[in-house]
């Protein structure tokens, strides 16, 4: 039997490719480049399957117009907010993502914003490459300590509970809230909060841990930053979309959150030229998921779920509408 033919849309792990190559009639983007809705159309016409990342926009126009042989799109990634599943299963395509092996790395990079903010990791950073540190003071960058303070994780999925172990061990409470309480919450001392602007009045940390959906767009909005206690600190490693930029930039120069420690932005890679402009920011460029071992298992997770489809099984990680 022929191979089936994979589009790859970006550069993935060399043992990633390589397994891919074997396997699969495989176009793999050496160069890197960015395809838009078109290029990737074009390549698409004589496809079976696409495996792509966060940076393509597959949306019901391009999927409306795949070719009837392609049956499948795996994303390498656990979010899935870049392709319209709905518009993917009226047309019979089987979408899959790569939940679980990004969970740790995704929540390190969580605290690493956490602490980032919270200790004013960019001013110091700053001062001592500019080679402005004249000398060391009692009283100069002052942070927010972590010990005995509340943080409240938005969305305890996987990646929430994993940012909330990692909090527990910091010192600090743990409320969640999410439109149920979770049951795996057991396992961790967090406490569900079920009101929302009861959750928000005690998150003098917040992280957020929820998907980009129509519902959850700009949640971060002037009305829940006005809730929280003043002072906050914000974390966000999900989805940039969650924030309204604007409210959140307006609340980091008035006092009410004191920093921020950000490793996604609506829109990026551009990026709210209002962040860069204040020091209380602290800065990541989607790196949550950036270690070695994690690139790899997401791309072999994905490939995984490509093989059991065309091996004629169901893949493990099949996302639904
Ligand atoms: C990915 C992510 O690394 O998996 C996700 O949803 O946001 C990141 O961890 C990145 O988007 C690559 O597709």
């Amino acid at each position: 039997m022929a191979k089936p033919v994979l589009i790859v849309t970006r550069r993935l792990p060399p043992t990633v490719e390589r397994r891919i190559e074997k396997n699969y009639r495989a176009l793999l983007n050496p160069d890197d480049v960015q395809f838009g809705s078109e290029s990737l159309l074009r390549v698409a016409s004589s496809a079976d399957g696409i495996l792509c990342t966060t940076t393509e926009r597959i949306d019901r126009t391009l999927i409306d117009r795949l070719p009837n042989r392609l049956r499948i799109i795996a994303t390498f990634s656990v979010g899935y907010d870049h392709i319209e599943v709905a518009a993917a299963q009226r047309r019979g395509i089987t979408v899959t993502n790569t939940p679980d092996v990004l969970t740790e790395a995704t929540a390190d990079v969580a605290l690493l914003c956490l602490l980032g903010a919270s200790r004013r990791a960019y001013e110091g950073n700053r001062l001592v490459r500019e080679r402005t540190w004249g000398r060391w003071s009692a009283v100069d960058f002052l942070g927010v300590g972590l010990q005995g303070k509340t943080l409240g994780i938005l969305g305890l999925g996987r990646i929430g509970r994993a940012t909330a172990r990692r909090a527990v061990a910091c010192g600090l409470s743990v409320i969640y809230h999410n439109r149920t309480p979770v049951a795996e919450a057991s396992t961790i001392p967090a406490e569900y909060v079920a009101r929302l602007d009861a959750f928000l009045a005690r998150a003098q940390f917040l992280s957020l841990h929820v998907p980009a959906t129509p519902a959850t767009r700009h949640f971060l909005n002037a009305a829940n930053l006005a809730k929280l206690p003043k002072g906050a600190i914000v974390v966000n490693t999900a989805r940039g979309a969650l924030v309204n930029d604007e409210a959140l930039i307006a609340a980091l120069k008035s006092g009410q959150v004191a920093a921020v420690g950000l490793d996604v932005y609506e829109g990026e890679p551009a990026v709210n030229p209002g962040y860069l402009e204040l020091a209380n920011t602290f800065l990541l460029p989607h790196l949550g998921s950036a270690t070695i071992e994690t690139r790899d298992a997401m791309g072999h997770r994905a490939v995984d779920n490509i093989d059991a489809f065309f091996a004629g099984r169901t893949p493990g990680d099949i996302v639904a509408a």
